[in-house]
């Protein structure tokens, strides 16, 4: 049984007052608040542990290295990866997108080539892309999305074709709270030759994950929307396409020989991993994914859809509300983005702010889907496995509340 007030208890950050109300904390999205256990683990590291990795013998060498590896094991598990050798630590999901679009698709991909990305991406999952195409000069194109906020899959089987070469899709839409078929698609992108990258920034805080059943070649996400520090994340690719690709970056740890006027590589993950890693993000992570483990990613999931249950029809009873993304809560994953007629996203975030409910409001990075529904910016409630429908009633009628006075002047 999970016992959502037994994990708040993990959650320091949560337990204070904000404005003089209790935080109720609504930015997951963003990223996650972080539990003690995760905590004690950067402290211990410091006050123990710390040295650097993968050089010395010495024995305080020996454990950080032993710590940062068992992390990266880990991350194998959480994604049903095949090994080790297909984790490599970036700084972050965009970190990482950077690299696959500099390091395989500057290699891979030519004039006329095509990349298929959708309206629904975070900026992260295009602005690479169109660096990419600029250089080489490669067409982008998007999936458009159909009125309830689903990717519009009828429209991707028109865009992809024999000169698709890419097709790089958000897993969890962080706009719209959309998960998207991304075993389907990756069907229909090997169809065509085409290789499939997935933005799981989303999705792997909140779900199970295996890149193998939904044979992705490859996935990417950041630490610190699941439980662990800023400054760590992952890029998982099949190996074959790890030993395809170049390095992005150059320089120590990533070397095999070193001559004065060439070197060659050292073996994956290695080889992209240039420099003094984040040890302790790293490990970090480690210690969030035993976290998440222990509370089990299924019932983790299944508490973030009770909440969707339990707030969505609330939400879309609220006169004057406009819900973004599906409306059937079994679509409609934590995150949920909305305006209320008359009142500024912004105006809104400031008073829920008075009240200690912490949401964001904004383009959320998606400045092309905030053009397709044709507003500047949404609020925007991102749920996670330490809310609760008391939480949620308190932020319903906060926003009823806030709503009267923006229509009446007074609360
Ligand atoms: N992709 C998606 C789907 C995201 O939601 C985000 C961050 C990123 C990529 C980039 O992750 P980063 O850790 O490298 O920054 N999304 C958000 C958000 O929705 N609000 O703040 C950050």
């Amino acid at each position: 049984m999970y016992d959502v007030f037994k994990v708040r208890q993990d959650f320091p950050a949560l337990a204070q007052e904000v404005n003089d109300e209790p935080l109720i904390y609504l930015d997951n999205a963003a990223t996650t608040q972080k539990p003690k256990q995760v905590i004690a683990k950067i402290d211990e590291y410091y006050q123990f542990d710390n040295a650097n990795v993968h050089r010395g013998v010495h024995t305080l060498a020996e454990r950080a290295t032993r710590q940062y590896e068992e992390a990266r094991a880990k991350v194998q598990h959480l994604l049903n990866a095949q090994s080790t050798k297909e984790i490599i630590f970036t700084r972050g999901a965009t970190t990482s997108l950077n690299w696959i679009a500099r390091g395989f698709g500057e290699k891979f991909l030519q004039a006329g080539d095509e990349i298929i990305l959708s309206l629904m991406e975070h900026h992260a999952n295009i602005v690479p892309w169109q660096q990419l195409a600029q250089k080489v000069g490669a067409k982008l194109r998007y999936v458009a999305i159909t009125s309830d906020g689903y990717l519009d899959l009828q429209d991707l089987t028109t865009k992809i074709n024999d000169k698709t070469k890419i097709i790089a899709l958000a897993h969890v839409s962080n706009v719209l709270g959309t998960e998207n078929p991304i075993a389907e698609i990756t069907k229909l992108a090997h169809k065509h030759g085409a290789i499939m990258v997935v933005d799981g920034a989303q999705a792997v805080p909140h779900m199970p994950v295996d890149v193998q059943a939904l044979d992705c070649d490859f996935y990417v996400f950041s630490g610190h929307k699941m439980c662990a520090p800023t400054g760590i994340g992952v890029l998982y690719a099949k190996e074959e396409h790890l030993q395809a690709m170049d390095p992005v970056e150059f320089g120590g740890e990533m070397i095999d020989f070193v001559y004065q006027d060439k070197s060659t590589w050292t073996e994956l993950p290695w080889k992209f991993e240039a420099g003094t890693p984040n040890i302790a993000g790293g490990i970090a992570l480690g210690a969030a994914i035993d976290y998440l483990n222990q509370l089990g990613f299924t019932n983790i999931h299944q508490h973030e859809q009770e909440l969707v249950d339990y707030v969505l029809p609330k939400l879309l009873a609220i006169d004057g509300i406009t819900v973004y993304g599906p409306h059937r809560p079994t679509d409609h994953t934590g995150v949920i983005s909305f305006n209320l007629a008359d009142v500024h996203p912004h105006d809104l975030a400031t008073a829920l702010d008075m009240e200690g409910i912490a949401i964001r409001a904004g383009h959320h990075c998606a400045q092309p889907l905030m053009r397709h529904y044709d507003v500047p910016s949404m609020a925007r409630a991102s749920f996670y496995l330490y809310n609760t429908k008391e939480e949620a009633d308190r932020f319903v009628d906060t926003l009823i509340k806030v709503r009267e006075y923006f229509k009446d002047g007074f609360i």
